[in-house]
């Protein structure tokens, strides 16, 4: 993307070309409804103000930040209602709920009504998108900036709309795990489950059992130095998610995974010895041990200390591939898990296999498989619990694009652009429909990535697919029409440095 912006930053005024050729539903996630106006087109000048009170302030300084590098404009925040500007507004708003909003243009400006600021946001990420690709830019661009005319409403189909990503494998710096939120914030995702632990690294500071972090967070796949958060590296995360209205549920899985945990205490382990730290990427060898008491008082120590820095509603507990656990351990070990989460005020998120243990109906399974079918998560679904779908073979964005990607693994197959956005969460899993979905979420795990042009390649453009899917009607699901939209993105991404894969399934602008 580097040489691209520089040629950009020195082009011609602009040309017909750039001049508001966008449609007003020219945007991922497609809106719920969008109604053009062509006479009202909407110019933004060096006179245009943002119009926000107390309330959007946020959300107003955050629009400031990103239009003002492109357009040099000074674009005030201004307590008051003048032409020409950009209002953003919480106010009581029909029909759009607690995330939607309101969006129309007309030629003496545009104005985002919300019933949130949550709502607010997801507004501007639209906003963003029908201006110029050039406005991604981080220097003074000679663009005409012209959002169409018309009114859009808009809502999400589900609440939920995630990404995942594995700070396990291979640890991932502050400011990497921020790039990201800046890049998934775009495209609507409310949600960053960050895998916190797994046996190749234990990332989070546990003031209680320090040596998680110091010697369980020592190194990573393929032996490299790993790294770790401090809770106040930890707390600056999450507040930096909350300014992109991301909220972060943090992962430690359990009873298997937990190799980092058993090689930094030995008294974790029922034979009372602690393995070697380990940087392969095997799965199912290592678990907690079911029938000491330690291990309980360990895992009230983490979550009580987890839980006081994760101001969301939800801990994932994890509960994947625990084959080194027997069915009845695994059952007894949820049991006395779960009320540990509880006695916190959290509710738990898992990976399917916890829907076995008849958890909580405010525990949400979140669904990995590949075959669309899951017992056990049907069982859930009709008790009440809701489920989250991440289903391996469509949601994956650490699976291989096709045999010849050089970043990523195959065991779900390979997951092309077309198959990430053909699917429907409503009907992905037997058994599991519609209102029973919480929504969606784009887990990349990191065997295979070491930087943030990795974590790109993988996520882009697989993963504004899955925010699609989790935000826009199901009658608006058209891979035509999508791929069309998708190829829009590329000169943004361009603009923002994001290293995408140039999929030939697109025809990319
Ligand atoms: C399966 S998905 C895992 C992870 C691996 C991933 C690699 C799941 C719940 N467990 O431990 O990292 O496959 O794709």
């Amino acid at each position: 993307g580097a040489a691209l912006l520089t040629l950009t930053a020195f082009a011609q005024p602009a040309t017909a070309a750039d001049q508001s050729t966008k449609q007003l539903a020219d945007v991922i996630p497609v809106p719920v409804q969008a109604k053009p106006d062509p006479r009202a087109d909407f110019r933004l000048t060096p006179a245009t103000v943002i119009v926000a009170d107390r309330d959007a302030r946020q959300v107003a300084d955050y629009l400031g930040g990103l239009l003002r590098p492109s357009t040099g404009y000074r674009l005030p925040v201004v307590p008051f209602a003048v032409t020409p500007k950009i209002e953003l507004d919480v106010a009581k708003t029909a029909k759009v709920g607690a995330q939607g909003y309101q969006l129309d243009v007309t030629k003496r400006g545009v104005t985002i009504r919300a019933n949130t600021t949550d709502g607010l946001f997801a507004g501007v990420q639209t906003l963003r998108q029908l201006l110029p690709a050039t406005i991604e830019a981080k220097t003074v661009q000679h663009s005409r900036w012209v959002v169409p005319g018309g009114s859009i409403t808009d809502y999400p189909r589900f609440g939920y709309r995630g990404a995942m990503l594995d700070v396990a494998r291979h640890f991932f710096t502050p400011d990497q795990v921020k790039l990201y939120i800046d890049q998934i914030s775009q495209y609507k995702i409310n949600t960053l489950h960050l895998h916190l632990a797994d046996d190749q690294g234990w990332r989070i500071e546990i003031k209680s059992w320090p040596r998680l972090a110091t010697y369980g967070g020592s190194t990573e796949v393929g032996g490299g130095p790993g790294g770790y958060y401090t809770q106040a590296q930890y707390k600056d995360i999450v507040a930096y998610a909350a300014s992109r209205h991301i909220t972060v549920i943090p992962e430690i899985d359990m009873p298997g995974h937990t190799n980092a945990a058993l090689a930094s205490y030995a008294e974790l382990n029922c034979d009372g010895v602690a393995p070697p730290l380990y940087t392969g990427i095997d799965v199912g060898f290592s678990s907690f041990c079911v029938d000491k008491d330690i291990t309980y008082k360990f895992l009230d120590d983490v979550i009580r200390e987890l839980a006081a820095i994760t101001p969301g509603k939800y801990l994932h507990i994890g509960g994947d591939e625990a084959h080194a656990t027997t069915e009845a351990d695994y059952q007894k070990f949820m049991g006395n898990v779960l009320p540990i989460v509880a006695k916190y005020g959290k509710f738990a998120q898992g990976w399917n296999e916890i829907a076995k243990v008849n958890p909580p109906l405010t525990t949400v399974p979140q669904f990995w498989d590949t075959d669309g079918q899951d017992d056990a998560t049907a069982a859930a679904a009709a008790r009440g619990n809701k489920i989250l779908m991440s289903p391996a073979n469509k949601a994956y964005l650490d699976m291989q694009y096709n045999p010849d990607s050089p970043l990523g693994l195959h065991w779900a197959g390979y997951v092309e652009v077309q198959d990430a956005y053909n699917w429907d969460p409503a009907t992905a899993v037997q058994g599991v429909s519609e209102q029973q979905v919480a929504g969606v979420e784009a887990p990349l795990w990191s065997e295979t990535l070491t930087n943030s042009d990795a974590i790109e390649f993988m996520a882009f453009p697989r993963l504004p697919g899955i925010a699609e899917i989790g935000w826009s009607p199901r009658s608006t699901h058209d891979w035509n029409t999508y791929r069309e939209r998708l190829a829009d993105q590329a000169p943004r991404w361009e603009q923002q440095g994001i290293d995408f894969y140039r999929s030939p399934q697109v025809d990319w602008k």
